[in-house]
């Protein structure tokens, strides 16, 4: 028995203050394209950086329209990666926005599909959202503005002030805590969500994100690796509407385990990483003569890693 999807939220307020600050932000921040890099006059923040949009797309063609309509006009490119969809997702796609770039997904699952729209984008910042409505284009200014104001990483949740969901089931909701939960604990952080679709990150960051996982749990991975790297996260209050038409392709006990998987497998090669690192000898501490040692050893290394 599938249990009925609960809709979820902060305070009034919280909305309200949101809301005003974003108008504050829109009237405040204007959009140019041009080379990367942060330009700033007297009151005014001007982006010059390009902001390139993924949206991984399986039999989606119902709902794009809904989607496509509220991309705002100052995204430089929006980028489709199409799950092999046996529906019109593409030509749609395509009717809707004829500058869209259409990437055919060769692989599987929607760690493959970011994949395939990461290397295929050519933007300064990289917006990642859902295609079936579920996630509101109209916020992307909230999560560009966090990237201008120093976040390396913005990243998307349902349960900071301000945001919410009408999408998550009740059981969806409980796995969500526990293992948001259980990377909080291991990992150090205090994230409020977990595997939310909607996220945002200086494209620069990509070799650091490293994303190698096919599946439903890309978004726990780039969450524990953005905090494992170092990078400034900050999260962004996003509402989360129903999926409009169709249905979900998360196959909650198989993608719940495979979360699971991924968190463990990350925790463990942190403690390696760790562990290496700590066994290494502090240069600062050794005479010359074994720091030279030290320094030829690891040019060595990396020489003959090269
Ligand atoms: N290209 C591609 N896109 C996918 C694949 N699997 C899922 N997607 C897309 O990824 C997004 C999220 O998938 P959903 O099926 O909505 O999963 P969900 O959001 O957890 O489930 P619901 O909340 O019920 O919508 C949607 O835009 C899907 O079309 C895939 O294998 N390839
Ligand atoms: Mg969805």
């Amino acid at each position: 028995m599938t249990s009925r999807p609960q809709v979820t939220g902060r305070t009034e307020p919280c909305a309200a203050t949101i809301a005003a600050s974003e108008q504050r932000v829109l009237s405040q921040v204007s959009f140019s394209s041009g080379f990367g890099g942060l330009r700033s006059a007297t009151n005014v923040l001007t982006l010059n950086a390009t902001v390139s949009v993924i949206i991984p797309a399986l039999n989606e063609a119902r709902n794009l329209p809904h989607v496509f309509e509220a991309l705002p006009d100052w995204v430089t490119e929006v980028v489709l990666v199409d799950g092999q969809s046996t529906d019109d997702t593409v030509a749609v796609a395509r009717r809707l926005r004829p500058d869209v770039r259409v990437v055919a997904q060769e692989g599987r699952g929607k760690g493959d599909a970011l994949l395939a729209g990461f290397a295929a984008s050519t933007g300064d910042i990289i917006v990642v959202l859902d295609a079936d409505g579920s996630t509101d284009a109209r916020e992307i200014v909230r999560f560009v503005a966090a990237l201008i104001a120093g976040a390396d990483f913005a990243k998307g949740s349902r349960f900071a002030c301000g945001g919410g969901s009408a999408d998550l089931t009740r059981t969806r909701r409980l796995g969500n805590k526990l293992l948001r939960a259980l990377v909080n604990q291991l990992f150090g952080t205090r994230y409020t969500d977990l595997c939310y679709g909607y996220n945002a990150f200086w494209a620069r960051h990509l070799d650091a994100l490293a994303i190698d996982c096919a599946g439903f749990e890309v978004e726990a991975l780039m969450n524990i690796r953005a905090a494992t790297a170092g990078l400034t996260v900050q999260e962004v209050p996003s509402f989360e509407h129903r999926r409009i038409h169709g249905v979900s392709n998360l196959k909650i006990v198989m993608d719940g385990r495979r979360i699971v998987r991924a968190i463990i497998r990350e925790w463990l090669a942190n403690r390696r990483a760790k562990r290496v690192q700590a066994e290494r000898p502090l240069a600062s501490n050794l005479p010359l003569g074994e720091l030279l040692h030290v320094q030829s050893e690891t040019s060595d290394r990396s020489s003959a890693s090269a």
